[in-house]
């Protein structure tokens, strides 16, 4: 890993950001390639699917409508190891997702007055899971989770066929395992534009959020969507962002650096420290886990590459600059006031706190989500949650009286845009018989 030296200088936000720049992706390439397959979907449905199944996936005649044996098998055949931790996943995540769906609430604007504001959860979700790199189960929980305690009652699932033909056993068995039966064995762009438009020959019908992760292609067949349903933030190349001070323990920082960047060999891993010597104990950490590993050569990409550095600062401050210029997907606070110092980190998808709390268990069974903004969106974006799927709406109450207290000011102000119908409407309510049938 490289290390920058940016002590001494006085930076603005983009200058640190062009210190660290994301991994290139070929956006418009994939932009344009997303849409085409998108159409595709939409006009041809079935056909499109099939082709685009051998074509990428290499697989033909498969079934694209899961059987429901499939599922049971997977789950008969899952590791019960696994199926416990899937089921504590759950549980967890479940009540992480509980604190993001908002109370309704009703304010008295006057008497006889009222707005309530409640959160609608949408009819219907579909969530993509990626097959390609690495098998995501985890993903499963974190996508379907949040939208059944948004209260949505019908949610499809799509991923990607194996070379059988097959969705992958671990992800059948964790939809199993939440009570999903409508799975479908479809992968990439194709996935997003059938949720999105429906595919009437396999039954799949028109979603009205679209989530999950995936390559640049997900994420740009969501942008090619956009409008016809609603999507969650981009979820592209991991990244993990490390603040940490003196006191930190450089082999752990060096763990959580390298897992992940086995994610991809597009990830980020950037450690921000005023500490020179804890950096010298890093790199050298790091390069001695990353030899060891499974993945050595993803991950080596990943941490050679100009999107993955160690950065050294001149104090906290500049620290906690630089990681709110850089709005990681994950943050970990490694201080000596870890617990205190959060506050100030107000852009990164998500904040791990001191060092027995590392992004891989986030990952898995923090019980917080793992769907999380890449690339900086999260300075505007939230992770996925409950409220991924929900929608917050206001209900207006007002009685005879109360719209009598503003019926001049609407007039004043319909007549004011010439619009005098509007201020007629209001006073309908005022001649005749027409007041007065309601009361709150
Ligand atoms: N770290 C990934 C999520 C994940 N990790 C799933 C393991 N499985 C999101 O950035
Ligand atoms: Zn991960």
């Amino acid at each position: 890993m490289r290390t920058i030296d940016l002590r001494g200088q006085k930076l603005s936000p983009a200058a640190m950001l062009a210190a660290v720049p994301r991994a290139a992706q070929a956006r418009a390439e994939a932009l344009e390639t997303a849409a085409r397959i998108v159409d595709d979907v939409r006009g041809r449905g079935e056909d499109a699917l099939r082709e685009q199944a051998e074509r990428f996936d290499r697989v033909t005649d498969h079934a694209i409508r899961v059987p429901a044996e499939h599922i049971a098998e997977a789950l008969a055949s899952v590791d019960p190891v696994v199926r416990a931790a899937l089921e504590e996943a759950i549980l967890r995540v479940r009540q992480g997702s509980a604190a993001q769906v908002p109370a309704s609430r009703t304010t008295a604007i006057g008497p006889g007055a009222q707005i309530v504001q409640r959160w609608q959860p949408v009819t219907r979700a579909g969530v993509y899971i990626p097959g390609g790199k690495a098998p995501l189960a985890s993903s499963v929980v974190m996508n379907v989770v949040p939208a059944q305690v948004a209260g949505v009652t019908s949610i499809a699932l799509a991923s990607p066929p194996q070379p059988d033909g097959r969705v992958h056993p671990t992800i059948l068995a964790a939809a199993g395992l939440l009570g999903i039966s409508e799975v479908y064995a479809i992968g990439g762009a194709g996935a997003i534009g059938a949720l999105a438009w429906g595919v009437a020959a396999i039954g799949l019908d028109p979603v009205d959020v679209v989530s999950g992760p995936g390559n640049n292609y997900v994420a740009s067949a969501k942008r090619a969507v956009a409008g016809v349903v609603g999507t969650d933030s981009e979820a592209g190349a991991t990244e993990i962002l490390i603040v940490a001070d003196a006191v930190a323990d450089a082999r752990l920082i060096a763990a959580d650096l390298v897992s992940q960047a086995e994610h991809d060999e597009q990830a980020s891993a950037v450690l921000v420290t005023d500490d020179p010597a804890l950096a010298e104990r890093v790199a050298a950490e790091v390069e001695q886990i990353a030899a060891g590993t499974k993945h050595s050569e993803r991950v080596g990409v990943s941490l050679a590459g100009p999107q993955s550095a160690i950065v050294l600062v001149d104090d906290r401050a500049m620290a906690t600059s630089f990681s709110n210029a850089y709005a990681p997907e994950h943050l970990e606070l490694h201080l000596s006031d870890a617990e205190a110092a959060a506050s100030a980190f107000t852009s990164a998808g998500a904040v791990f706190v001191g060092d027995q709390t590392p992004v891989s268990l986030g990952d898995y069974m923090a019980g917080s989500n793992h769907v999380l903004p890449t690339g900086g969106q999260a300075r505007y974006a939230p992770g996925l949650g409950a409220y991924t799927f929900l929608r917050p709406q206001q209900v207006i109450s007002y009685d005879h009286a109360a719209l009598a207290a503003v019926r001049a000011g609407v007039v004043a102000l319909a007549n004011a845009e010439v619009l005098p119908a509007h201020g007629e409407a209001i006073e309908a309510r005022f001649q005749g018989a027409a007041g007065g049938a309601t009361t709150l």
